[in-house]
Protein backbone atom coordinates (compact mmCIF):
# COMPACT_ATOMS: atom_id res chain seq x y z
CA UNK A 1 0.00 0.00 0.00
CA UNK A 2 2.58 2.33 0.08
CA UNK A 3 4.01 2.09 -3.14
CA UNK A 4 3.70 5.40 -4.91
CA UNK A 5 2.05 5.51 -8.34
CA UNK A 6 5.06 6.36 -10.97
CA UNK A 7 3.40 9.83 -11.93
CA UNK A 8 3.12 11.18 -8.05
CA UNK A 9 7.06 10.80 -7.71
CA UNK A 10 9.40 13.82 -7.85
CA UNK A 11 11.21 13.45 -10.99
CA UNK A 12 14.53 12.64 -10.52
CA UNK A 13 16.82 15.83 -11.34
CA UNK A 14 18.82 16.28 -14.61
CA UNK A 15 22.27 15.28 -14.28
CA UNK A 16 24.54 18.55 -14.42
CA UNK A 17 27.22 18.80 -16.46
CA UNK A 18 30.67 19.08 -15.69
CA UNK A 19 32.02 22.56 -14.45
CA UNK A 20 33.74 24.86 -17.39
CA UNK A 21 37.56 24.71 -17.54
CA UNK A 22 36.51 28.57 -17.77
CA UNK A 23 33.68 29.36 -16.39
CA UNK A 24 31.70 32.13 -18.31
CA UNK A 25 30.83 35.36 -16.31
CA UNK A 26 34.32 35.68 -15.00
CA UNK A 27 34.98 39.54 -14.75
CA UNK A 28 39.27 39.27 -15.00
CA UNK A 29 41.10 42.07 -13.61
CA UNK A 30 39.47 43.23 -10.18
CA UNK A 31 39.44 46.06 -7.91
CA UNK A 32 40.84 45.64 -4.90
CA UNK A 33 40.84 48.05 -1.90
CA UNK A 34 40.58 48.06 1.95
CA UNK A 35 39.80 51.61 2.79
CA UNK A 36 35.90 51.10 3.12
CA UNK A 37 34.39 49.91 6.05
CA UNK A 38 33.58 46.43 6.35
CA UNK A 39 30.69 44.94 8.47
CA UNK A 40 30.22 40.97 8.76
CA UNK A 41 26.41 41.89 8.56
CA UNK A 42 26.97 43.39 4.91
CA UNK A 43 29.00 40.89 4.32
CA UNK A 44 26.14 38.40 4.83
CA UNK A 45 24.14 40.11 3.36
CA UNK A 46 25.77 40.09 -0.18
CA UNK A 47 26.26 36.59 0.00
CA UNK A 48 22.73 34.84 1.22
CA UNK A 49 23.31 31.60 -1.00
CA UNK A 50 26.40 30.62 0.95
CA UNK A 51 25.14 27.76 3.50
CA UNK A 52 26.24 27.44 7.04
CA UNK A 53 29.25 27.07 8.40
CA UNK A 54 30.58 29.09 4.56
CA UNK A 55 29.84 26.11 2.42
CA UNK A 56 28.30 26.55 -1.47
CA UNK A 57 28.28 24.33 -3.96
CA UNK A 58 27.08 25.62 -8.21
CA UNK A 59 23.74 25.08 -8.81
CA UNK A 60 24.53 24.55 -12.31
CA UNK A 61 27.37 22.61 -13.13
CA UNK A 62 29.16 19.07 -11.65
CA UNK A 63 32.39 20.84 -10.08
CA UNK A 64 35.72 18.49 -10.65
CA UNK A 65 36.89 19.44 -7.21
CA UNK A 66 35.30 19.61 -3.56
CA UNK A 67 37.61 22.57 -2.34
CA UNK A 68 38.66 23.46 1.74
CA UNK A 69 39.78 26.88 2.29
CA UNK A 70 42.06 26.78 5.08
CA UNK A 71 43.08 30.20 6.70
CA UNK A 72 45.33 30.17 9.56
CA UNK A 73 44.24 32.60 12.55
CA UNK A 74 44.92 34.68 15.39
CA UNK A 75 43.30 38.33 16.07
CA UNK A 76 42.71 38.95 12.57
CA UNK A 77 38.72 39.77 12.69
CA UNK A 78 39.38 42.90 10.37
CA UNK A 79 40.79 40.89 8.13
CA UNK A 80 38.08 38.29 7.71
CA UNK A 81 35.78 40.45 7.07
CA UNK A 82 37.47 41.68 4.00
CA UNK A 83 38.17 38.28 3.00
CA UNK A 84 35.13 36.76 3.09
CA UNK A 85 33.62 40.35 1.35
CA UNK A 86 35.87 39.60 -1.75
CA UNK A 87 36.36 36.01 -2.01
CA UNK A 88 32.89 34.24 -1.02
CA UNK A 89 32.09 36.10 -4.98
CA UNK A 90 34.92 34.89 -6.85
CA UNK A 91 34.48 31.14 -5.72
CA UNK A 92 31.06 31.25 -6.60
CA UNK A 93 31.53 32.77 -10.42
CA UNK A 94 34.52 30.08 -10.58
CA UNK A 95 31.67 27.68 -10.00
CA UNK A 96 33.76 26.16 -7.20
CA UNK A 97 32.02 23.59 -4.40
CA UNK A 98 33.72 24.64 -1.42
CA UNK A 99 33.71 25.04 2.28
CA UNK A 100 35.59 27.50 4.37
CA UNK A 101 37.79 26.66 7.71
CA UNK A 102 39.32 29.37 9.93
CA UNK A 103 41.71 27.59 11.59
CA UNK A 104 42.18 29.60 15.27
CA UNK A 105 44.92 28.97 17.34
CA UNK A 106 43.94 29.52 21.04
CA UNK A 107 46.09 31.46 23.64
CA UNK A 108 49.06 33.75 23.38
CA UNK A 109 51.74 31.36 22.79
CA UNK A 110 54.04 31.61 19.80
CA UNK A 111 51.99 31.34 16.16
CA UNK A 112 53.01 28.16 14.26
CA UNK A 113 50.77 28.49 10.66
CA UNK A 114 52.18 25.26 9.36
CA UNK A 115 50.89 23.06 11.91
CA UNK A 116 47.49 25.34 12.16
CA UNK A 117 47.13 24.35 8.43
CA UNK A 118 47.71 20.38 9.40
CA UNK A 119 44.81 21.11 11.40
CA UNK A 120 42.61 22.72 9.19
CA UNK A 121 43.17 19.42 6.72
CA UNK A 122 42.46 16.98 9.80
CA UNK A 123 39.62 19.30 10.27
CA UNK A 124 37.91 19.64 7.11
CA UNK A 125 37.71 16.23 6.46
CA UNK A 126 35.92 15.40 9.38
CA UNK A 127 33.12 17.76 7.86
CA UNK A 128 32.89 16.78 3.85
CA UNK A 129 34.96 14.29 1.51
CA UNK A 130 37.20 17.17 0.47
CA UNK A 131 39.73 16.00 -2.55
CA UNK A 132 41.38 19.84 -2.44
CA UNK A 133 42.96 21.60 -0.05
CA UNK A 134 43.72 25.41 -0.05
CA UNK A 135 45.87 26.98 2.41
CA UNK A 136 45.00 30.76 2.28
CA UNK A 137 46.70 33.63 4.80
CA UNK A 138 43.87 35.97 5.70
CA UNK A 139 44.94 38.97 3.87
CA UNK A 140 45.49 38.24 0.74
CA UNK A 141 43.24 38.78 -1.61
CA UNK A 142 43.34 37.66 -5.62
CA UNK A 143 42.97 40.55 -7.88
CA UNK A 144 41.72 38.80 -10.87
CA UNK A 145 38.87 36.48 -10.64
CA UNK A 146 40.77 33.98 -13.38
CA UNK A 147 42.80 32.44 -10.75
CA UNK A 148 40.83 29.52 -10.14
CA UNK A 149 40.76 28.43 -6.45
CA UNK A 150 40.58 24.67 -7.60
CA UNK A 151 43.36 21.66 -7.72
CA UNK A 152 46.05 21.07 -10.30
CA UNK A 153 48.23 18.23 -11.32
CA UNK A 154 50.80 19.42 -9.64
CA UNK A 155 50.86 21.51 -6.38
CA UNK A 156 49.65 25.22 -6.93
CA UNK A 157 51.06 28.21 -6.06
CA UNK A 158 48.36 30.71 -6.19
CA UNK A 159 49.77 34.03 -4.76
CA UNK A 160 52.76 34.89 -6.87
CA UNK A 161 52.60 38.59 -7.99
CA UNK A 162 51.87 40.36 -4.57
CA UNK A 163 51.49 44.24 -4.20
CA UNK A 164 54.37 43.65 -1.18
CA UNK A 165 56.69 42.12 -3.70
CA UNK A 166 55.85 44.47 -6.66
CA UNK A 167 54.16 41.87 -8.12
CA UNK A 168 57.00 39.84 -8.84
CA UNK A 169 58.10 36.33 -7.59
CA UNK A 170 60.22 37.21 -4.59
CA UNK A 171 62.36 34.01 -5.28
CA UNK A 172 62.01 30.84 -7.42
CA UNK A 173 61.48 28.32 -5.09
CA UNK A 174 58.84 30.65 -3.05
CA UNK A 175 55.31 28.89 -2.20
CA UNK A 176 53.45 31.35 0.62
CA UNK A 177 50.40 32.84 1.13
CA UNK A 178 48.22 30.78 -0.81
CA UNK A 179 48.85 27.63 -2.14
CA UNK A 180 46.62 24.39 -3.28
CA UNK A 181 47.77 20.37 -2.92
CA UNK A 182 44.65 17.53 -3.89
CA UNK A 183 44.49 15.11 -1.18
CA UNK A 184 46.81 13.06 -2.83
CA UNK A 185 49.76 15.39 -2.99
CA UNK A 186 49.66 16.59 0.77
CA UNK A 187 49.37 12.97 1.99
CA UNK A 188 52.51 12.42 -0.49
CA UNK A 189 54.84 14.79 1.53
CA UNK A 190 53.24 13.51 4.69
CA UNK A 191 51.73 17.45 5.00
CA UNK A 192 53.55 20.34 6.30
CA UNK A 193 55.96 20.26 9.29
CA UNK A 194 54.59 20.92 13.05
CA UNK A 195 58.06 22.16 14.04
CA UNK A 196 58.33 25.62 12.71
CA UNK A 197 57.25 28.40 15.48
CA UNK A 198 56.99 32.08 14.86
CA UNK A 199 57.57 33.59 11.38
CA UNK A 200 59.14 32.76 8.63
CA UNK A 201 60.48 28.93 6.88
CA UNK A 202 57.33 26.68 6.77
CA UNK A 203 56.79 27.51 3.23
CA UNK A 204 60.27 26.70 2.15
CA UNK A 205 59.69 23.65 4.38
CA UNK A 206 56.48 22.81 2.15
CA UNK A 207 58.88 23.58 -1.14
CA UNK A 208 61.04 21.31 -0.40
CA UNK A 209 59.21 18.41 0.34
CA UNK A 210 57.27 19.23 -3.21
CA UNK A 211 60.46 18.69 -5.03
CA UNK A 212 62.08 15.86 -2.54
CA UNK A 213 58.81 14.05 -3.48
CA UNK A 214 59.33 14.19 -7.30
CA UNK A 215 56.75 17.00 -7.59
CA UNK A 216 57.09 20.86 -9.43
CA UNK A 217 55.36 23.61 -8.03
CA UNK A 218 52.38 25.12 -10.92
CA UNK A 219 51.97 28.17 -11.36
CA UNK A 220 49.20 31.14 -12.80
CA UNK A 221 50.48 33.27 -15.74
CA UNK A 222 52.27 36.17 -13.45
CA UNK A 223 49.66 39.17 -15.09
CA UNK A 224 46.40 36.28 -13.29
CA UNK A 225 48.39 35.54 -10.01
CA UNK A 226 48.04 39.08 -8.61
CA UNK A 227 46.82 39.84 -5.31
CA UNK A 228 46.84 42.47 -2.42
CA UNK A 229 48.04 42.34 1.12
CA UNK A 230 46.16 43.91 3.59
CA UNK A 231 48.60 46.05 5.55
CA UNK A 232 49.36 45.73 9.08
CA UNK A 233 52.24 45.54 11.52
CA UNK A 234 54.16 42.16 12.54
CA UNK A 235 51.70 40.65 15.03
CA UNK A 236 52.45 39.82 18.99
CA UNK A 237 54.21 36.16 19.20
CA UNK A 238 55.00 35.45 15.65
CA UNK A 239 58.19 36.78 15.89
CA UNK A 240 60.86 35.76 12.95
CA UNK A 241 61.72 32.01 13.89
CA UNK A 242 65.89 32.28 14.03
CA UNK A 243 66.41 28.54 13.56
CA UNK A 244 64.31 28.40 10.41
CA UNK A 245 67.42 28.74 7.89
CA UNK A 246 69.03 25.62 9.62
CA UNK A 247 65.75 23.78 9.65
CA UNK A 248 65.12 24.18 5.61
CA UNK A 249 68.51 22.71 5.30
CA UNK A 250 66.96 19.37 6.85
CA UNK A 251 63.51 19.03 5.32
CA UNK A 252 64.95 15.81 3.38
CA UNK A 253 65.41 14.22 7.02
CA UNK A 254 62.30 15.65 8.89
CA UNK A 255 59.49 15.33 6.65
CA UNK A 256 58.98 11.94 7.09
CA UNK A 257 58.42 11.49 10.86
CA UNK A 258 57.10 15.61 11.23
CA UNK A 259 54.10 15.99 9.57
CA UNK A 260 50.48 14.94 9.48
CA UNK A 261 51.48 11.73 10.50
CA UNK A 262 52.83 13.27 13.86
CA UNK A 263 50.20 15.77 14.24
CA UNK A 264 48.92 16.32 17.48
CA UNK A 265 46.78 19.03 19.22
CA UNK A 266 43.22 19.64 20.91
CA UNK A 267 40.56 20.67 19.65
CA UNK A 268 38.27 23.21 21.56
CA UNK A 269 35.67 24.17 19.68
CA UNK A 270 33.69 24.43 16.31
CA UNK A 271 31.53 27.16 15.04
CA UNK A 272 29.03 27.04 12.47
CA UNK A 273 29.05 30.92 11.33
CA UNK A 274 27.25 31.84 8.07
CA UNK A 275 30.06 32.72 6.04
CA UNK A 276 32.74 30.21 7.56
CA UNK A 277 33.12 27.45 10.13
CA UNK A 278 35.70 28.36 13.13
CA UNK A 279 37.70 25.59 14.44
CA UNK A 280 39.50 26.54 18.08
CA UNK A 281 42.38 24.70 18.85
CA UNK A 282 45.30 24.39 21.36
CA UNK A 283 48.48 23.42 19.11
CA UNK A 284 51.15 23.63 22.25
CA UNK A 285 54.21 25.73 22.29
CA UNK A 286 58.01 25.85 21.09
CA UNK A 287 60.24 22.93 23.08
N1 LIG B 1 48.29 35.02 11.31
C1 LIG B 1 47.28 35.39 12.17
N2 LIG B 1 47.56 35.94 13.38
C2 LIG B 1 48.84 36.15 13.77
C3 LIG B 1 49.89 35.79 12.90
C4 LIG B 1 49.59 35.25 11.67
O1 LIG B 1 46.09 35.23 11.86
O2 LIG B 1 49.03 36.65 14.89
C5 LIG B 1 47.97 34.33 10.04
C6 LIG B 1 47.22 35.19 9.05
O3 LIG B 1 46.42 34.39 8.24
C7 LIG B 1 48.38 35.78 8.27
C8 LIG B 1 49.29 34.57 8.14
O4 LIG B 1 49.16 33.91 9.39
O5 LIG B 1 47.97 36.28 7.04
C9 LIG B 1 50.73 34.89 7.85
O6 LIG B 1 51.28 35.77 8.84
P1 LIG B 1 51.79 37.24 8.51
O7 LIG B 1 50.71 37.99 7.80
O8 LIG B 1 52.31 37.86 9.75
O9 LIG B 1 52.99 37.01 7.55
P2 LIG B 1 53.46 38.03 6.48
O10 LIG B 1 54.70 37.45 5.91
O11 LIG B 1 53.83 39.37 7.30
O12 LIG B 1 52.36 38.36 5.56
C10 LIG B 1 54.95 39.45 8.09
C11 LIG B 1 54.92 40.69 8.95
C12 LIG B 1 55.07 41.92 8.13
C13 LIG B 1 55.26 43.13 9.00
C14 LIG B 1 55.44 44.35 8.16
C15 LIG B 1 55.38 45.60 8.96
N3 LIG B 1 55.38 46.75 8.09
Amino acid sequence: PSAQPETNQTPSPKPLLPCPEMPPGLVGRLLIEFSSLMTMERVQKENPNVTEGGRYTPPDCRPRWKVAIIIPFRHRENHLKYWLHYLHPILRRQRIDYGVYIINQLGEDTFNRAKLLNVGYTEALKDAEYDCFIFSDVDLIPMDDRNLYHCYDQPRHFAIAMDKFGFRLPYAGYFGGVSGLSKKQFLKINGFPNEYWGWGGEDDDIYNRITLNGMKVSRPDIRIGRYRMIKHERDKHNEPNPQRFNKIQNTKNTMKKDGISSLTYRLVQVKRYPLYTNISVEIGKPP
